[in-house]
């Protein structure tokens, strides 16, 4: 499946900093220390209702990483999924009575519209899950030969008791696993499995929806978990450096993610770091799409949101907070950006040297880009209020913004 265009980042002059980032796993800071080639893995959407800000906001954090990396001079591997086919997307097109190829495939180009107009840094690998099928079956058999997986009714779940580590990506309690499990996609009060937290690595092909040969395990198609797995170790394999996305998936999703991968190789760790972006809320409640209580962001630009404006409104909260979008978080970044868009289009101003390392140091010490946000802040005041000297500084300023935040001034 194709991505969307990547935006130019221009280079910075000096040298970028190490990132630190908070580790689901530890529950700490951990320094992520890539190869030359640093390794990313961002669980992508289910398209069956696009992009809301919550989305956005998930996205932002991990295309801030990339920035940090690139900033290091580190090519960035990045690879996506889109969950093309799955429950809540079959539900939802058969609610409309839609066919649900054609809603995801209608969904995953306003996405990638929502991406480009924000200048999120498109993955090298965009994969859908129907087209990672056929490496999806050989990866379930394997599991199942191996003895970590069982039929029940021809559905095949994977056993969770396979793998001695299962536990240490959430680290939650038992009966948290259980409600999380059945409010995730699982199905822990089904009868016959051996385990209750159990998930299924392939569904029997069931009637009235999409199957697909899959070889000795008879027609039908994959679960949630084992998609990303087959995608990820198919592109990045073991110990990539990165496990992202909302902190909503941290159980089950990528708990399942890592057994499934530490049993099917042998190897720990699936990801070297997971990290989680907080849940962005509208009323009190969880953005969701099974709750309805979206803000769109195709809906934004349409009635007139600059995009920089939109990302502003991103990056003025900490990744790792859970936080309210309102009307006027948009209207604080659509002023910021008007202040920024000021200051940089004078032909001189302040030194902007050790602005370009604080806003690296502020990214680098776990994405913190409020801070970052107000050291720009603090610059733009200086030059509004007493100008400078410095012919090249308002220039710098902008391709800084740009390369590290991903903002066009
Ligand atoms: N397709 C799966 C991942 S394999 C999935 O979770 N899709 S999703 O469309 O539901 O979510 C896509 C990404 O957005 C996930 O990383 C999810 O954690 C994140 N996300 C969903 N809702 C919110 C929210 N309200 N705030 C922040 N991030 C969110
Ligand atoms: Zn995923």
């Amino acid at each position: 499946m194709h991505a969307w265009p990547a935006s130019d980042v221009p280079a910075l002059p000096g040298t970028g900093r190490v990132l630190r980032l908070h580790d689901t796993s530890t529950d700490g800071l951990v320094t992520i220390d890539p190869g030359p080639v640093a390794r990313l893995y961002v669980c992508g959407i289910t398209p069956y209702d696009a992009t809301h800000l919550g989305h956005a906001a998930t996205y932002n954090a991990f295309d801030l990483v990339q920035r940090v990396w690139l900033d290091t001079k580190r090519q960035v591997h990045y690879v996506q999924n889109v969950t093309d086919v799955d429950d809540p997307l079959l539900e939802r097109a058969a609610a409309k009575g839609e066919d649900w190829a054609a809603l995801a495939e209608r969904e995953i180009a306003l996405f990638r519209e929502d991406m480009t107009a924000l200048r999120l840094l498109p993955p090298a690998q965009y994969v859908g899950v129907v087209e990672a099928i056929p490496g999806i079956v050989p990866v379930v058999e394997r599991l199942r030969d191996a003895g970590a997986a069982y039929e029940l009714d021809g559905d095949i779940y994977f056993s969770v008791e396979s793998d001695p580590r299962f536990g240490e990506v959430a680290r939650l309690d038992a009966e948290t696993m259980r409600a999380l499990s059945a409010e995730r996609g699982g199905d822990p009060d089904r009868e016959g499995k051996k385990n209750p937290l159990d998930p299924k690595l392939w569904l029997a092909a069931r009637p009235g929806e999409p199957s697909w040969d899959g070889g000795s395990l008879g027609r039908g198609r994959p679960g949630w978990h084992i998609e990303c797995v087959a995608i990820a170790l198919d592109h990045l394999g073991m110990g990539f450096d990165v496990q992202g996305g909302g902190s909503d998936l941290a159980f089950p999703h990528h708990e399942m993610g890592a057994s499934h991968a530490q049993v099917l190789t042998g190897e720990h760790p699936y990801a070297k770091a997971y990290v989680h972006a907080g849940m962005v809320a509208l009323d009190g409640e969880k953005m969701s799409k099974s709750k309805g209580n979206l803000v769109f962001v195709s809906e934004l630009r349409r009635a007139g949101a600059d995009p920089a404006a939109i990302r502003l409104a991103l990056l003025a909260h900490h990744y790792r907070a859970d936080w309210e979008w309102t009307d006027a978080v948009l209207e604080a970044a659509v002023e910021r950006l008007a202040r920024w868009r000021a200051a940089v289009s004078r032909p001189d101003g302040p030194s902007a040297d050790a602005l370009v390392e604080t806003v690296r140091e502020a990214l680098a010490d776990d994405l913190d880009a409020p801070r970052a946000l107000a050291a720009v802040d603090a610059w733009a005041v200086a030059q509004q209020a007493a100008g400078g000297t410095d012919p090249g500084a308002p220039g710098l300023v902008s391709r800084m913004v740009d390369a590290l935040l991903g903002v066009a001034l």
